[in-house]
C-alpha cells in the first residue's frame, strides 16, 4: 500500500500466521482480538481482591499510559504490585492549573514525587490500584491525557520550549501539539474505562475544533496499531536538546531566509532509535537518516505518512526488530522516502542546512524572547520532590500557586519556569532559597547536564541502579575533575540501569549502562551536539572500579587534547581508534 489514501485507510486484519510465514509476536495477536484495547481492564479494576491486572491486560494498560511494577527493594518479602502511570506532554508544557494538580495527585495517590521524564513528561510512581481511577482523571480533568503515552502507538512529541532560544520556539509548539494530537489513537475503551464514556477535547482546551466521535476501528493505526512504540521530536537548529536523531520521526525547523522570524518548514529525519540488547548484535543504536525539506502547512500529512509506512513495513514478528529503525537500515534511506512521498503525494525537497552547535539546558534567569523571563532549574534525575537539605516540590508548588507561572519540562529532565514578569523574580528566588534550591550555581557542569533512568526499584527491565546511583557517581566525578583542573569543564555524562537507553546515554560524552547489579558498560565519544553515538570502551566495570577506569582518560584529555576540545571529540580521536588498534593486534596475535 503506497499511495496517498493510506494515510487514512487503516490496513487489513492481520491473518493468523500461515504455517510458512514466521508467527506474529504474541503482542500482535492481543491486539488483533480486542483493538478495544480494554481488555479485562475494567473487571480488574472492579474486583476488590484482584491487585493486578494479568498477563495479558499488562500489555493493553501500556496504551492506557500505566505499567504494572513491583518494588523491587521488597520483593524478598513478596511481590507488592505498584503501577507507574505517565502522560503526554507536547514539548513538556504544563499550565499552572495542570502543575498543581499534577503536584497534588503525587501527593495524594503516589509516593509523593513527580519524575520528568527524558521525553518531557511527568510520571507517578508508587501508585496502588486505587489510586489508578483518581490519577487518571485528575489528569484528564486539567485537560492532559495518559492515553498512548506508553504502547505501540505514537509517544509523547518532543519539541524545544526554551523561551529564549529562538524566536520559532512558539511555532513549534504549536506544530508539535498539531502532530501529536493527529498522531492519537481513537482506542474507545479509553475512555469508556477512565472518563466514564467522554472523550478529552484537548483541541477544544485552545478553542479549535474538538476532534470527531470515535469510531470502531481506529482510521490511523487499523486494527493492530504499530508494530512497536513510534516517537517523534521537534528541533530547532543550532539548539539539538531534544536529541532529534534518536528519534523514529524528527523534524527540524527551518526558518525562512528571508525572515527569520518566519517558520518555513522542515527538514524530515526518520529512522533513529536507540534501545540494543547485551549480547544480540541483531539489535543496535541508530541515527535517523535525513529524508528532505517540506514546508509547514504538510507537516501532519508528512507525519502520518512516515507512522504508517513504518505501521505497513515494521516487522510484526519479532519485537526486538520491529523498530522504525531497522526498516530504514535494511531497506535504505531512499527506499523509505519514496515511500513517504508516494503516501503524501509530493517530492521532498533537497534538505535545507541545520547547522546544530550545541545541545542541553539553560539554567538560572534568563530574558525570553517576548521580554519576560524563565527560570531554567536542575533537577537531580528528573525527580521533583522534598528531601532534608532541598524541598523542590514543596518550592514549586508555592511559586506556581502565587504566581501563576507556566511550567516547561526539558528533554535533559530539568524544568523552566516560564513567561514569568519582571516584577515576581525577587519573590520566586526568595521562595527557592527558603526551601534550599540555589538560582545561582545551582550544580557544576558535569552534574547540570547529566541525566539517569529511574531503574530501581521500580523498573522491572533495571539490571543495575541508575537514578539512585548516579549523584554518588557524579560526586566522584566532580572530585576527580577538580583534582584535575577540570571542574568547569562541560562534559554530557547519562546513565541507563540496563541497555534499552532510557536516558539515551549511547549519546553521551560518557555514557554508563547497567550490566548486571553494581556492573556498567563504559561507552565513550558522543559530542557535544548530541550527534554522534558513542561507543563501547569498558565492559562489566564494577561501580567501585569506574573512576579507575576513567581516571588516565581523563587525564589524557587534560593533557593531550587540542584547543578547546570537547572530551567525546578527544576520546573519537584518540582513545577510540587505540582501543581499535589494539583489538586488532590481538586477534592478529590469536590468528
Ligand atoms: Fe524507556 C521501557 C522509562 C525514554 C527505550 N522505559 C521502559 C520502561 C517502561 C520499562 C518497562 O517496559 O517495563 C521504563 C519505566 C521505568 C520506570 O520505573 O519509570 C522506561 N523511558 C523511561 C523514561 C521514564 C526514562 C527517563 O529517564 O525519563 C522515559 C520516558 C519517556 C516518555 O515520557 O515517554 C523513557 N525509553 C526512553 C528512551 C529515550 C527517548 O525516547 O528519547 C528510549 C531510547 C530511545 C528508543 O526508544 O529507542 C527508551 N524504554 C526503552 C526501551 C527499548 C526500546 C527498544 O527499541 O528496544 C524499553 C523496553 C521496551 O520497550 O520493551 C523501555
Ligand atoms: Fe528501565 Fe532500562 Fe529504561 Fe532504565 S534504561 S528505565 S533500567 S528499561
Amino acid at each position: 500500500m503506497s499511495d496517498a489514501s493510506s494515510l487514512s485507510s487503516a490496513p487489513a486484519p492481520v491473518a493468523p500466521a500461515a504455517s510458512a510465514a514466521p508467527a506474529l509476536a504474541k503482542n500482535e495477536l492481543l491486539k488483533q482480538r480486542d483493538p478495544s484495547l480494554g481488555g479485562a481492564i475494567a473487571a480488574t479494576l472492579a474486583d476488590p481482591n484482584a491487585d493486578r491486572f494479568s498477563e495479558d491486560d499488562e500489555q493493553f494498560i501500556k496504551f492506557h499510559g500505566f505499567y504494572q511494577q513491583d518494588d523491587r527493594d521488597k520483593r524478598k518479602t513478596g511481590k507488592q504490585y505498584i503501577f507507574m502511570i505517565r502522560n503526554r506532554l507536547p514539548g513538556g508544557v504544563v499550565t499552572p492549573e495542570q502543575y498543581l494538580a499534577f503536584d497534588d495527585l503525587a501527593t495524594r495517590y503516589a509516593n509523593n514525587t513527580l519524575r520528568i521524564t527524558s521525553r518531557q513528561a511527568f510520571q507517578w510512581h508508587g501508585v496502588v490500584k486505587s489510586g489508578l481511577g483518581p490519577i487518571m482523571r485528575g489528569i484528564h480533568d486539567v485537560l492532559s491525557t495518559t492515553l498512548a503515552a506508553c504502547g505501540d502507538v505514537a509517544r509523547n512529541v518532543m519539541a524545544p520550549s526554551t523561551p529564549a532560544t529562538s524566536v520559532l520556539v512558539e511555532q513549534v509548539l504549536e506544530d508539535s501539539r498539531l502532530v501529536s494530537t493527529a498522531l492519537l489513537p481513537r482506542a474507545t475503551a479509553y475512555h469508556q474505562i477512565w472518563i466514564d464514556g467522554q472523550e478529552l477535547n484537548l483541541h477544544g482546551a485552545r478553542g479549535e475544533e474538538p476532534r470527531e466521535p470515535q469510531p470502531a476501528e481506529d482510521p490511523l493505526y487499523g486494527r493492530t496499531y504499530l508494530p512497536r512504540k513510534f516517537k517523534t521530536a521537534f528541533a530547532i537548529p543550532p539548539l539539538n536538546d531534544t536529541d532529534v536523531f534518536t528519534n523514529c520521526l524528527g523534524f527540524v525547523a527551518i526558518a525562512d531566509p528571508a525572515n527569520p522570524d518566519r517558520l518555513l518548514g522542515y527538514n524530515l529525519l526518520a529512522g533513529g532509535g536507540l534501545g540494543m540488547s547485551h549480547g544480540n548484535k541483531e539489535t543496535y543504536p541508530r541515527l535517523a537518516d535525513v529524508l528532505g525539506f517540506f514546508p509547514r502547512e504538510r507537516i501532519v500529512e508528512v507525519a502520518k505518512a512516515v507512522l504508517t509506512a513504518y505501521r505497513d513495513h515494521g516487522d510484526r514478528t519479532n519485537r526486538k526488530h520491529a523498530r522504525l529503525k531497522y526498516v530504514l537500515e535494511e531497506k535504505g534511506a531512499a527506499w523509505f522516502r519514496g515511500e513517504v512521498e508516494a503516501r503524501t503525494g509530493f517530492p521532498l525537497a533537497a534538505p535545507a542546512p541545520m547547522p546544530f552547535t550545541r545541545q542541553g539546558d539553560l539554567f538560572g534567569w534568563h530574558r525570553q524572547t517576548d521580554g519576560r523571563f524563565f527560570l531554567g532549574l536542575y533537577v537531580e534525575a528528573g525527580r521533583i520532590k522534598d528531601t532534608a537539605q532541598r524541598q523542590l516540590k514543596t518550592a514549586l508548588r508555592r511559586i506556581v500557586e502565587q504566581h501563576r507561572v507556566e511550567v516547561r519540562l526539558t528533554p535533559s529532565q530539568n524544568l523552566l519556569l516560564a513567561n514569568v514578569p519582571e516584577a515576581a523574580r525577587a519573590d520566586i528566588t526568595a521562595i527557592l532559597a527558603e526551601h534550599g534550591v540555589p538560582v545561582e550555581n545551582q550544580a557544576r557542569a558535569v552534574r547540570s547536564s547529566s541525566m539517569a533512568c529511574p531503574s530501581m526499584p521500580t523498573c522491572g527491565l533495571g539490571l543495575a541502579e541508575s537514578e539512585r546511583f548516579l549523584p554518588t557517581l557524579l560526586d566522584a566525578f566532580e572530585t576527580e575533575l577538580a583534582a584535575l583542573g577540570l571542574a568547569d569543564e562541560e562534559l554530557i555524562v547519562r546513565m541507563t540501569g540496563c541497555p534499552n537507553g532510557c536516558a539515551r546515554p549511547y549519546m553521551a560524552e560518557i555514557g554508563f549502562v547497567g550490566r548486571a547489579p553494581n556492573k556498567y558498560n563504559i561507552y565513550l565519544g558522543g559530542s557535544e551536539t548530541c550527534l554522534r553515538l558513542n561507543r563501547e570502551f569498558r565492559a562489566s566495570v564494577k561501580s567501585e572500579d569506574i573512576m579507575k577506569e576513567l581516571r588516565p582518560v581523563l587525564t589524557r584529555w587534560r593533557d593531550e587534547r587540542l584547543p578547546g576540545e570537547h572530551f567525546g571529540d578527544f576520546a573519537q580521536r584518540t582513545i577510540l581508534p587505540e582501543l581499535d588498534a589494539a583489538k586488532a593486534a590481538a586477534t592478529a596475535v590469536a590468528n
